[in-house]
């Protein structure tokens, strides 16, 4: 199928999502000006990241840009299967640079050593993300909350400027859409992310691939991650958490700062409001997963501890030991969760 009638498909009213056309010309001027462009993304790489940034690599080719691109952790295996996931490199990144495209991070901390280990003055970055909470630190920002995904946002931009979708592009794109809105079925989703969603699987993705590999799939190391939280698992006054410890995530063979999914599974417990995952790091620090159903906001919750996200899924870091880590998360959630029952 051709790009143009997958456009047309997509000019059905996408009433949340317009882009205005400044920010378009303003991001295009900037990148085809530049020679050497570097993308980076979050550390721990969900699969909107890993999409996000093999998206924009995959794209900008159209234009011979060639994009370095950059995490601060490897691509796990599950997204493999994406075009470009095998050319993200890992930090320290020294070469020749004149624009930096940060992409499905709410703040500059979240791409960690790949953006902190640049040297400086750095260059111009802009700033492609759909987290609440976004902190607008590029000198460009194209930020929309109302998108699930960055890679919806991409697709934007990538149509307006008249790029073809290519089926490895598409690829790309529905994966971000795929994975951040957990297979269609988050709060957010409407009928706009259904035509985006339609017009890449016309233009060639493969959506039960897509959902096997990125949404489906996990490691072993994940769900033996999952043993020990279930296993440490409380539940009062509407909150259900639990606490992992270091040697615990060692002993699962974990490396990530995220559950990979153990905190939906909380917070579905029926009788909660909140779920909350709490890992011990190695590094002394502690990091925090949390996720709510509406109108629970555990985005608010994640920012007055220092984190972000979005209003059904956020997370902070905090410094340890565990339990007074976990005591703070527990007294916040908790007091979020009476100040909400009383509200409603
Ligand atoms: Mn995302």
């Amino acid at each position: 199928m051709t790009h143009r009638n997958c456009h047309r498909e997509t000019t059905l009213p996408l009433n949340n999502l317009e882009l205005d056309t400044p920010i378009i010309t303003e991001i295009r001027r900037a990148v085809e000006s530049a020679n050497h462009i570097l993308a980076i993304v979050h550390t721990g790489p969900d699969g909107d990241a890993v999409a996000s940034l093999t998206a924009v690599g995959v794209a900008l080719s159209q234009w011979d840009k060639k994009v370095v691109l950059l995490c601060d952790d490897k691509v796990p295996e599950r997204f493999h299967f994406l075009p470009r996931a095998n050319q993200v490199k890992r930090p320290p990144y020294r070469r020749q640079l004149d624009l930096i495209i940060a992409l499905d991070c709410g703040d500059e901390q979240r791409m960690g050593q790949s953006f902190a280990g640049l040297s400086t003055p750095r260059p111009p970055l802009i700033n492609i993300d759909h987290h609440a909470t976004n902190t607008h630190f590029g000198q460009i920002n194209l930020v929309m909350d109302t998108a699930v995904s960055t890679t919806e946002i991409l697709y934007h931009l990538f149509t307006a400027w008249g790029l073809t979708l290519t089926p490895d592009l598409a690829l790309c794109l529905l994966t971000g859409l795929v994975t951040d809105t957990m297979g269609f079925r988050t709060n957010g989703t409407n009928a706009d992310t259904l035509h985006i969603a339609s017009a890449l699987v016309a233009a060639g993705a493969d959506l039960p691939l897509v959902t096997a590999q990125a949404l489906n799939m996990k490691e072993w190391s994940t769900v033996q991650l999952w043993r020990y939280g279930l296993n440490n698992m409380q539940f009062e006054d509407g909150l259900v958490w639990t606490t992992i410890t270091h040697q615990e995530r060692k002993a699962a063979g974990h490396n990530g700062s995220s559950s990979n999914g153990l905190s939906n599974i909380l917070a579905d417990v029926d009788e909660a409001a909140m779920g909350a995952v709490i890992i011990e790091m190695g590094d002394g620090n502690v990091r925090v997963g949390l996720r709510c159903r509406p109108p629970y906001n555990v985005g608010e919750v994640a920012q007055n501890l220092g984190g972000g996200g979005h209003p059904l899924a956020a997370g902070c870091t905090l410094p340890g030991p565990l339990a007074a880590a976990e005591n703070t998360v527990v007294t916040a959630c908790k007091a979020a969760i009476r100040q909400q029952s009383k509200e409603s």
